[in-house]
């Protein structure tokens, strides 16, 4: 089966956000719009060819059609052999398992994470390169580079490949292997935590949980792993059933798109512990009875607890939070007297830092948090983390965190989004910000003295490389502050994320609703950067 030449023009919007490319699914139909993409991929990774390539995605709509092209398009461009989840399924922390299990030269994971499904919502494909996390900016610059001056794609003719079918077949030369996309990723969680301890607090009959997958990627890994493996009962796991649109909602877990398993929390009936994971499985969200656990203050009490789960008995090395994160992580950082790292927003930030053994978890505000296990931040080893906390701790989730707390104070956090907003407005916003920036280091704004302002640059220590214009940063005297960027990971207009955080070391003032707490920042934060006026919004769209 000889490849197939076919000319294309190029599309000039094809640079990858904060996390692949995201788009509308009308836009991926796009004649030749998936295969310049892809094309780029196999232009620019040219150890691809001859090698292994692991694909697999978050079975949102589009997903099985693409897997198909991408099948044909690695065999045209002499990949060796290409291990593919079965049905085109694989979540991103799955990937990145698997990627890094068999050695593989890389992988395409095909999600738009969070964001919702279907024939008039998003689509989206990422490459990760061989250590299993998304590619770092300089792979993504030169795909992008590369996607401005193609003029052809090649592919083979063939028919399509069964994806529902464990094992092996070959195209034009290359061998498929259809794999179980859940037995890697469940053997690691096995060798992470302690299932046996989880399984008996599931049968001690004082406690009682859920898991909501949204209908997204996670459903069939945490029925295995939750329910199968460990004996949680069945029906533990609610909307365990993946669907192309997500059953219509928003596979985003947090306190606005996952009301229902929220409200299952409250109350003196309430759950125990309910928690939830996106659309692909790589973010997570953590509740106890009437509590919710901001994705900060999740990292934090992990990094303080690592030690009671046996994948981590011997302690971390390290710990890296994106900037925006909240700086809870920095205090148990510094009493373990271990490195904190900050980065900017994007888990590829992360990569070289836990491939050069500097740290061991990392997070971030946008509920997601991992370790050096993956390259990708991952859902459901959140979810057993904690579980196994609960197990090990024999408290509830609420006493955990409060104690944490007490030992650390409270980074009180907020983030406010304003989604869908006039581009132009939105970066004329974040440009005002950076005029007012000289100016405002020792001024005083309400109570609160600005200690500095800046708009926030990284260097990663490892590879030296910089990264520029991450995110304004307003720092006040005694830890807290304020954070405006734009969102890197929306497909219409623009998003405008504020992140809000305040110190207390005061633990009678710990109880407080951090709405309240923080809402002399919050005016100050809205003022300074005249949402209002600019945007034409009064009040946020999402709270988290
Ligand atoms: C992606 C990135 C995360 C980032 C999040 C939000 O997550 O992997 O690192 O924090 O987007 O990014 P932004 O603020 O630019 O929208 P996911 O779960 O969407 O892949």
């Amino acid at each position: 089966m000889e490849p197939k030449r076919v000319a294309t023009q190029p599309f000039t919007d094809q640079r990858p956000g904060t996390s692949g490319l995201r788009k509308r699914v009308r836009v991926f139909e796009q004649p030749n719009y998936l295969e310049n993409f892809v094309q780029a991929i196999f232009d620019t990774q040219k150890g691809l060819a001859g090698g292994v390539l692991v694909v697999g995605g978050d079975g949102r709509y589009y997903n099985r059609t693409a897997t198909q092209t991408i099948l044909r398009m690695a065999a045209a461009n002499r990949v060796a052999k290409v291990l593919v989840g079965r049905g085109g399924i694989l979540s991103t922390p799955a990937a990145s398992c698997v990627i890094r299990k068999y050695r593989t030269g890389g992988g395409i994971v095909l999600s738009a994470s969070h964001n919702p499904g279907g024939p008039d919502a998003d689509f989206g494909i990422k490459f990760n390169v061989a250590a299993g996390g998304p590619a770092p900016e300089s792979v993504t610059e030169a795909i992008y580079a590369r996607t401005r001056e193609i003029g052809a794609y090649f592919t083979v003719d063939s028919p399509e490949i069964d994806l529902d079918r464990l094992g092996t077949s070959t195209l034009g030369g290359m061998t498929v292997e259809v794999i179980d996309p859940v037995a890697d990723y469940a053997d690691l969680m096995a060798s992470l935590f302690d299932f046996p301890a989880i399984h008996q607090l599931f049968n001690s009959g004082l406690f009682r949980m859920r898991f909501d997958a949204m209908h997204a990627v996670t459903g069939p890994y945490a029925i295995e792993i939750l329910e199968n493996r460990i004996g949680a009962e069945p029906g533990t796991v609610i909307n365990g059933e993946p669907l192309e649109d997500f059953g219509g909602g928003h596979p985003d877990p947090n306190l606005a798109h996952a009301q229902e398993l929220v409200a299952m929390t409250q109350g003196t009936d309430g759950l125990d512990f309910a928690a939830a994971s996106d659309g692909d499985g790589d973010r997570n969200m953590i509740l106890g009875k009437n509590f919710f656990v901001t994705p900060s203050d999740s990292l934090a009490v992990l990094a303080a607890n690592a030690h009671q789960a046996p994948g981590y008995k011997d302690g971390i090395v390290g710990v890296a939070r994106s900037m925006p994160t909240s700086q809870a992580a920095d205090r148990v950082a510094e009493q373990l007297g271990i490195e904190c790292y900050e980065t900017p927003t994007g888990w590829k930030f992360f990569g070289n830092l836990l491939d050069a053994g500097r740290i061991t978890l990392c997070g971030e505000e946008s509920f997601g948090t991992g370790s050096d296990h993956v390259r990708e931040k991952d859902g459901l080893w959140a979810v057993l983390f904690w579980l196994n906390l609960l197990a090990a701790r024999k408290q509830s989730v609420k006493d955990i965190v409060h104690e944490h707390w007490r030992r650390f104070g409270r980074n009180f956090y907020t983030r406010h989004d304003y989604e869908g907003v006039d581009a132009k407005a939105a970066a004329d916003l974040v440009d005002h910000l950076r005029i007012l920036l000289p100016e405002l280091p020792g001024k005083r704004l309400g109570a609160y003295q600005v200690e500095y302002a800046d708009d926030f640059a990284y260097v990663d220590p490892v590879d030296g490389s910089r990264s520029d214009r991450q995110g304004v940063r307003i720092g006040f005297e005694g830890g807290s502050r304020v954070v405006f960027r734009l969102s890197g990971t929306g497909t219409e207009g623009a998003t405008l994320r504020v992140y809000i955080e305040a110190y207390e070391s005061d633990p009678v003032k710990h109880d407080q609703d951090p709405q309240t707490a923080l809402q002399p920042l919050i005016l100050i934060a809205r003022e300074l950067a005249q949402i209002e006026a600019r945007l034409g919004r009064a009040e946020p769209d999402v709270i988290t």
